[in-house]
């Protein structure tokens, strides 16, 4: 049959079917504005982050294990996934892990209205799950612990991992640029591929993903780099010094944010010490216990 020229797209590998391009990765150098970040880091001085343990009472470390701090001080946002309580998780893992914590401030909202149109835009329909929307926030402040005998350890570091929480995750950056890798899986012979990576700057945005990048890749923060010798003061964490901030927005189906009466006793037993640390500072974690 005749099929005259330009009558039909040529499909590149790029492409889906419906024209979306495939499992895009996004990312946008100086994203964030210097009123935004100021607004933004405004916000951070009202924050007192935690540093919590990996295990707990109810969910003590298995067998190849030891009980550990996590690399970082931490502070969550729209719910708060406490690692002892073993995040978001589904199918699974998806009671009991998520408890409701402080909204988004005004400044926050309005960038992720536009990372979700953003994502609208660029994503499959079919990678972008019922209900999304970003209402998840973790805020990793990543630097060096400062030992008793004054040396200094840079945890400046996430090992891989994959983000759970369904649908794609937009992330920003502030202060030393770092290193995040995409690997393939690691098997017991053989070390993980970096299937890509990006150096995250100052003021970036990143969004990824996509069955690649959120099902079958993992990633990782390799390095964190001491260039600009930026340092963030920590309330209350005097241990540590802080040279990169990274706030990760995700989604968690709202029927799985629970306050925290609500949570299973164990549950309340293991994060109660966590909650009441925050309800020092805050009044919302003050209402919850
Ligand atoms: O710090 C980053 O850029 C990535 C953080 C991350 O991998 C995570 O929060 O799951």
């Amino acid at each position: 049959m005749y099929q005259p020229k330009g009558a039909f797209k040529k499909k590149t590998s790029a492409t889906s079917e419906n024209g979306f391009a495939k499992n895009p990765l996004i990312y946008k150098a100086n994203y964030i504005s210097e009123h935004e970040k100021s607004e933004i880091f405004a916000y951070l001085d009202t924050l007192f982050p935690i540093w919590e343990m990996r295990y707990s009472k109810n969910n003590p470390p298995p067998e190849n294990q030891k009980q550990r701090s996590l690399l970082r001080p931490v502070y969550w946002l729209g719910n708060w996934q406490f690692a002892c309580l073993n995040y978001y998780h589904p199918p699974k893992g998806i009671y009991d892990r998520c408890v409701t914590a402080e909204r988004f401030p005004p400044v926050l909202q309005h960038l992720i209205h536009k990372f979700e149109a953003m994502v609208k835009e660029h994503y499959d329909p079919r990678d972008i799950p019922r209900g999304w929307n970003l209402n998840t926030c973790l805020i990793n402040y990543y630097g060096d612990q400062i030992l008793e005998n004054g040396k200094r350890l840079d945890c400046a570091r996430v090992g891989e991992h994959k983000d759970f929480e369904p649908g794609p995750v937009a992330s920003i950056s502030f202060g030393e640029r770092a290193l995040i890798q995409f690997v393939s899986s690691r098997n017991t012979e053989s070390k993980s591929t970096v299937v890509t990576q990006q150096w995250l700057e100052d003021k970036s945005l990143q969004i990824f993903g996509g069955d690649k990048f959120k099902k079958h890749l993992f990633h990782r923060v390799q390095r964190v780099d001491t260039k600009e010798k930026i340092f963030f003061p920590l309330k209350e964490i005097s241990n540590f010094e802080t040279r990169r901030i990274n706030f990760t927005f995700r989604y968690v189906p709202v029927e799985h944010i629970v306050p925290f009466s609500y949570l299973a006793e164990t549950a309340k037993e293991d994060v109660r010490i966590y909650m009441e640390k925050l309800a020092e500072h805050s009044d919302f974690f003050k209402s919850q216990i």
